[in-house]
Formats: C-alpha cells, sequence, structure tokens
C-alpha cells in the first residue's frame, strides 16, 4: 500500500486549499470543498473495505450511494490542510442506504465533514444528473463577490449582464451565467436544495452577502470559474462608484460569444 499522504489528490487538494487561503476567500474556518474520487487510483492507497466509523447525513443521498468524496471538515481551516491533512480532510464513501457516510481516511481526532455537506452532496447529485463526469464543488468568500451583492440588485440576470460586461473572458468562461440565492442561514437543507435546483443549467450559484458555491469537473476549473467572477466582481467594486464612460458594447458581447463559440444563456442579451 502506498502513503496516502503522497497521492496526487492529497498534493491538489492541500495547494488548492493553501492558495485559496492566501487570495483571503477562506478565512478561518470559512469555505469546503468536496471532490468526488472517481477516477483516482485510490486502492493502492486505501483498504476500501475497512470502514473506520459511519457518521449519519440527515437527508436521503442514495442517488450517490457507494460514492466516494473528499472532503474538508467542519470547524476546520484552510490554511491547516497542507500541514496536517488527516486532521482537517477526510474520504468518506455513501452508505447503500444513503443515509451515512463511511469514513474510509482522515477526520482523525473524530472530526466530521464540513456543516455544508449535505449541501455539498445535494449539487453533486444535480450535477451528475445533467453531466455525468462533474466531480467537484467548491464553496468560499471571497471579498468583491461578496461586496457586489451589497451594493448591486441580485436579479440573476442583471447580475450576470453587469459581470460579463467587465472583462472579456467573462462570457466565454460562464456563458451559463450566475444563479443568486437570497441570504439565509447556510448549512440548512433548505439551502441546499435551493442551491441545487439553480445548479441543474449553470454552474455558479452566489449565496448573497456570503460567498460563492461552484460545480466543476476539476478543482481547477471550478476554482477558475470563482476567480472569474471574484475579478469581475473586483473591477465592478473599483469603477461602481465612479462615472463609467466606456463600456463591452452588449451586442459585442453577443459576438464575443459567437466567435469563442458559446451559448450565452438565453434571454440575457437583447
Ligand atoms: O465552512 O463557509 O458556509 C464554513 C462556511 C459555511
Ligand atoms: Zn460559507
Amino acid at each position: 500500500m502506498k502513503n496516502i499522504l503522497t497521492a496526487p489528490f492529497i498534493q491538489e487538494i492541500s495547494e488548492m486549499t493553501a492558495n485559496m487561503y492566501r487570495l483571503g476567500w477562506d478565512e478561518r474556518n470559512g469555505g469546503n470543498i468536496s471532490w468526488l474520487l472517481e477516477d483516482e487510483p485510490l486502492e493502492y492507497y486505501l483498504d476500501l473495505d475497512h470502514v473506520i466509523r459511519t457518521i449519519p447525513i440527515n437527508f436521503d443521498a442514495s442517488y450517490v450511494a457507494g460514492r466516494i468524496f473528499m472532503v474538508t471538515g467542519t470547524g476546520k481551516y484552510f490554511k491547516n490542510i497542507t500541514p496536517n491533512p488527516a486532521e482537517n480532510l477526510g474520504i468518506v464513501r455513501v452508505a447503500q442506504d444513503g443515509k451515512s457516510l463511511e469514513l474510509l481516511w482522515g477526520f482523525e481526532g473524530n472530526a466530521a465533514p464540513t456543516s455544508e455537506f449535505p449541501t455539498h452532496l445535494m449539487n453533486h447529485m444535480e450535477r451528475l444528473k445533467v453531466d455525468p463526469t462533474h466531480r467537484v464543488i467548491m464553496h468560499c468568500h471571497p471579498v468583491n463577490t461578496i461586496a457586489m451583492t451589497f451594493v448591486h440588485s441580485i436579479d440573476e440576470k442583471e447580475f450576470t449582464k453587469a459581470l460579463w460586461g467587465m472583462c472579456t473572458e467573462c462570457i466565454v468562461v460562464f456563458p451559463d451565467g450566475v444563479g443568486i440565492v437570497p441570504w439565509m442561514i447556510a448549512g440548512t437543507n433548505k439551502i441546499g436544495e435551493l442551491t441545487a435546483e439553480k445548479i441543474r443549467d449553470r454552474r455558479i450559484i452566489l449565496w448573497a452577502q456570503h460567498g460563492i458555491f461552484a460545480a466543476g469537473h476539476t478543482l481547477d476549473e471550478a476554482f477558475g470559474l470563482i476567480e472569474t467572477v471574484e475579478k469581475a466582481a473586483e473591477i465592478y467594486m473599483k469603477i461602481a462608484p465612479l462615472p463609467i464612460v466606456n463600456k463591452i458594447p452588449e451586442e459585442q458581447l453577443g459576438e464575443l460569444a459567437r466567435s469563442f463559440g458559446v451559448t450565452p444563456r438565453e434571454g440575457y442579451l437583447d
């Protein structure tokens, strides 16, 4: 059996969370990631028949029964993952009845998955229905995106168009637009269900006055969606109080999308 601490997937999530921490998106225990480990050779690193303990979940995840996720721990800090992965991360398998998790590695010291894990699982389930190669759900607290939800209307179409208009990359990176869930208490099944409903046909959901939820095939892809939204929001927050004299014209956004072969969310461009 190989040492799991040398596994590329542990290295990758360690580097990713350290980077997100340095960007200021994951203060204290802010943010969480879960990653469906379907393409990694887990059997080289773990005895998949050895369940360390089971952890109950309070909704039915039987759609993903038997599937294995790497997930960040509740109350744990992203900055501590690199020095101590086994206390701050865990690898869990959804039990056959969909009502509990089987811990296969990590969460040392009786740790448990993020309080947002039910929301993550609901979102994985919805993405997998439309895209079987979906793998990652990432949540974090990027400053400018949160700030923008205080000063811009949270109408999804208006917000998406404001972001598209800030950087040439935006409509190409997220032609599907952003969904927005108004502020509500996080860590509940209700916010999970609302987010999951919206994530069916787009990959970025903003939680107003809280943060971002993104879905991707890889950690890099989910991260890339978030950093592109955050860059656009940063530009918006820098210029919002100023008189704007130049803009990316709306018809040019349509042309941009055509030249990159992406389809902007229907009805968003006039
Ligand atoms: O994990 O970010 O939304 C802490 C949070 C809760
Ligand atoms: Zn959060």
